[in-house]
């Protein structure tokens, strides 16, 4: 039998159209473009031919509705692999779940849309996969069994099996305080991880990470990998390193074959930093000359949030404005202002 190992890329999360606006009231640095460097990053090993098959696991967009030109730009990347013969199999997560413009790209041959239950077989060096997924499900804790059974991933012969979604998994992580999901309607729980496939690829949860026991310490019985997002979404992000995932998969003599290497690889993500200012008895030329300091012990390419903590009378508001900020801040920043929520 053949030892052969499949090389899989797995991306999720990828947010695009976050921050690019297609006609910007105003010129100043958005983060789009990062999200689009990271994505065209993250496929470099597929574009070099290093890799067997791509899965997006979903977030391909910021959000459902999205103009048709960057669904053409988001796409772009994904096609040129297909291009190169190396099959693209898609999960739409929750911000692609019913958009349908998304399958007119599923005629091309080596683009493949998880947009219901299925399974796909891939013949590869002697060794056929199946890829079954499924689209971006809400209340998912009792269903998970049925749309695992919908793939139909029982009736193909297989030598390894993956299974491809936009989930969340008990015991998952997110958040600054490591946040873990345990119960709810949204939360799959370890246990029910089924002993078919070697490995589940998820998208939905922005930290990369690997899930290998429930929170009752029990072995999942397959791994559940998180690639995370290819940058920062939020402030809840500041702390985690982006990355994408490089797996290689072998036939075991089982249907299900094992997963023998994980690798994160590191995407540049941009420093995130709150920067607290406080107003309280000081004038509006201090709080506007002590905010030009602050930007310079800055990392220039940062993303910042000011936190005002104290008075923000008018004149004080007035530092805050965008206008302002942009003349203030390098233009290599970005630049965002929360105010104390007034009391009672
Ligand atoms: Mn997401």
């Amino acid at each position: 039998m053949s030892r052969e190992k499949i090389h899989i890329l797995f991306v999720a999360d990828t947010h695009l159209g976050f921050d690019l606006p297609f006609r910007p009231r105003v010129a100043r640095r958005r983060r789009g473009h990062d999200f689009f460097a990271n994505f065209e990053r993250a496929l470099e090993p597929a574009f070099a031919g290093e890799v067997d098959l791509v899965v997006h696991g979903g977030d391909l967009f910021y959000r459902s509705r999205v103009p048709e030109a960057l669904v053409e730009m988001a796409m772009a990347p994904l096609v040129k692999v297909a291009d190169l013969g190396i099959p693209v199999y898609i999960v739409p997560g929750n911000h692609e779940r019913s958009w349908i413009p998304l399958n007119l790209w599923s005629i091309h041959p080596n683009l493949f849309i998880f947009d219901e239950p299925k399974t796909y077989l891939y013949e590869i060096r002697g060794v056929t996969l199946a890829i079954s997924g499924f689209p971006f499900t809400r209340k998912i804790h009792d269903e998970f069994g049925d749309l695992v059974v919908q793939t139909g991933y029982q009736s193909v012969q297989s030598d390894v099996r993956i299974l491809c979604m936009h989930q969340t998994v008990e015991g998952s992580q997110v958040g600054p305080s490591d946040y873990t999901f345990r119960n709810g309607p949204d939360v799959i729980r370890g246990a029910d991880i089924p002993d078919v496939f070697c490995v589940v690829l998820s998208g939905h949860i922005h930290r990369s990470q690997i899930l290998i026991r429930d929170l009752k310490n029990r072995a999942l019985k397959a791994p559940v990998l998180y690639p995370g997002s290819v940058e920062r979404t939020s402030f809840a992000e500041r702390k985690e390193g982006k990355r994408f995932a490089l797996l290689d998969v072998s036939p075991d003599g089982s249907s299900r074959g094992r997963l023998i290497n994980v690798q994160f690889i590191p995407l540049p993500a941009r420093p995130m930093v709150t920067l607290i200012l406080m107003t309280k008895e000081r004038s509006e030329e201090e709080v506007f000359s002590s905010l030009k300091e602050r930007f310079k012990e800055l990392e220039a390419d940062a993303i910042v949030r000011i936190q005002v903590v104290g008075s923000t009378s008018e004149e004080i508001a007035q530092v805050f404005t965008a206008e302002n900020l942009r003349r203030i801040a390098p233009s290599s920043m970005n630049v965002s202002v929360t105010y104390p929520r007034s009391p009672g």
